[in-house]
């Protein structure tokens, strides 16, 4: 048996999986268990709150780079010294936040000592200088999956160049999360693929090339300072010595790292066109697999480069966890009485309580000046304050992911929130489809773990089918299906929605 290793930088934490497989049978592979470093309890030296920087401007959200390589190397040790049996690892694989970049000298240290990352809304001027020098955000989400988003990386470093121009032409590379860490595992430069490549408004989608014109709109020199894209299969290189000397690790395959979303659709079994995934963790996520990209019109989600070859399509919620946690707190709450208040309120009258949940920027849609915008609901009434933010959020999700044309028969809910079966209740009844939790709360870590095992055979030259590899565990599987009477209260409830949404947007700055 080989051990594949999957890990999982994400924005509050570092995940390790494990799978086990004998390498002539990988579809045969069996769950060994996952670990987690929470930034905030394990790593409380870098002072961040949810692993991200305290900031006075609530529009920036930066975390520390020199957090994620120390969470690593934690990892790492905490993996040697619990027994694992390193001498069966073969691959290793990653994932990681999206859009988050770090930028490194050529002599290893960071220029910034602080990364922009995806909670980051502070750039919407580079935004639009960006979109009017790259040809218009239609040209632009048509060659790149997405207009100009302020967290996505083009932006950012554009900020940057124009902030520090000196400590942007110092930098020798400027990585993504992924990118950076995977170069941590080999000691050298690592690429970045086509996955997390399409997060950043630079990258053609349909060759999986750096796009000139976004790079020029972008900042000058760029193109010498971004890694290369290579497929998301990739051996990209063996753990470096380092690894070996201080812990004992083999030279094991690193395949390439991607970004979480990505990741999470393999480790979700997402593989076929019509599949849908919601992820409830710190951002909610509404994803699936594309066939041939087709852009939002709208602009309210992207096309990123999918593990398998393909393209995935998803759409973004700020105040995802956030929102929730903060109604719970806003009434002293815990997640057990949320989920009765969530289970006991049932639907009445004409005028029906709904919240807008944009308690921090949002981006889709997009919200610059948070609050909290109420109809018809009383500021003490805590049951209907548990019961909106859910349904608010839900049917944010089903209203902004219909760019997809994807009418979901079924729906895979991943994430830390979709432990809650009152909450996933709520989202079969609104989306009218089944949901289906798996077992494995962290999809993304499982999903660089069965890349890392698909990397591994592929370079031996017996590359498994996608469809036979990315399965999850049926047996342990919870379906929750759409009551009728819930279902068609939502289906009137959201045309409603969308109009208070539309009108909450004229008061709190749409784009
Ligand atoms: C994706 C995005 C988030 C982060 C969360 O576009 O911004 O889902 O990847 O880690």
């Amino acid at each position: 048996m080989s051990l594949y290793l999957g890990l999982d930088c994400s924005t509050q934490s570092l995940t390790a999986a494990i799978i086990e497989a004998d390498p002539a049978r990988p579809h045969e592979w069996r769950f060994g268990g996952e670990t987690s470093l929470v930034f905030d309890r394990d790593l409380p030296e870098f002072e961040t709150s949810r692993g991200v920087l305290p900031a006075s401007d609530p529009r920036i959200a930066h975390a520390p780079p020199a957090m994620w390589k120390a969470a690593l190397e934690r990892m790492l040790r905490r993996l040697a010294r619990r027994g694992v049996d390193l001498n069966s690892i073969a691959a290793i694989s990653g994932a990681a936040q999206q859009h988050g970049s770090v930028y490194v000298e050529a002599n290893g240290d960071f220029t910034r000592d602080s990364s922009p990352i995806w909670l980051d809304s502070s750039t919407t001027q580079e935004c639009r200088e960006i979109e009017t020098a790259a040809g218009g955000p239609q040209r632009l989400a048509q060659v790149t999956g997405s207009r100009a988003f302020e967290r996505f990386t083009a932006a950012q470093i554009r900020k940057f160049w124009k902030e520090d121009p000196d400590a942007y032409e110092r930098t020798r590379t400027i990585h993504l999360v992924s990118s950076f860490m995977a170069s941590l595992l080999i000691g050298r430069a690592a690429p970045l693929d086509p996955g997390d490549a399409a997060g950043m408004n630079l990258m053609e989608l349909a060759s999986s090339r750096w796009w000139q014109p976004a790079l020029d709109a972008t900042a000058p020199g760029l193109r010498d300072k971004l890694p290369g894209i290579v497929p998301s299969a990739t051996v990209i290189g063996t753990l470096a010595p380092y690894w070996q000397t201080q812990y004992g690790f083999p030279p094991a395959r690193v395949v390439a790292w991607t970004g979480d979303n990505p990741s999470s659709l393999i480790g979700s079994a997402l593989v076929g066109e019509g599949q849908l995934a919601i992820s409830l963790g710190t951002s909610d996520t509404i994803f699936g697999p594309m066939r041939e990209p087709r852009v939002s019109a709208t602009g309210e989600g992207h096309v990123f480069g999918a593990p398998t070859g393909e393209f995935m399509g998803i759409t973004v919620f700020a105040n995802g966890s956030l929102a929730r946690e903060k109604v719970r707190d806003m009434f002293g709450l815990d997640w057990k009485q949320f989920s009765e208040m969530l289970r006991d309120r049932r639907p009445k009258g004409p005028r029906y309580p709904m919240l807008l949940p944009w308690f921090e920027p949002e981006i889709t849609p997009h919200v610059t000046a948070p609050g909290i915008v109420r109809h018809d609901l009383d500021e003490g009434d805590a049951a209907g304050h548990v019961r909106a933010i859910v349904e608010a959020q839900m049917m944010a999700t089903k209203l902004h992911s219909q760019w997809m044309g994807v009418a979901p028969t079924a729906i895979r809910a991943t994430g830390g929130a979709s432990a809650n079966d009152d909450v996933l209740q709520v989202m079969a009844d609104v989306f009218g489809a089944p949901v289906t939790r798996a077992s494995e709360a962290n999809t993304a870590a499982l999903g660089a773990a069965i890349r890392a095992l698909h990397g591994a055979a592929a370079a031996a030259g017996r590359p498994p089918e996608w469809n036979a590899i990315a399965k999850t565990d049926a047996r342990q599987d919870r379906v929750f299906h759409p009551r009728p009477d819930m279902r068609a209260f939502y289906e009137q409830l959201l045309p409603e929605y969308a109009a208070f949404e539309a009108r909450g947007l004229g008061t709190r700055m749409k784009r």
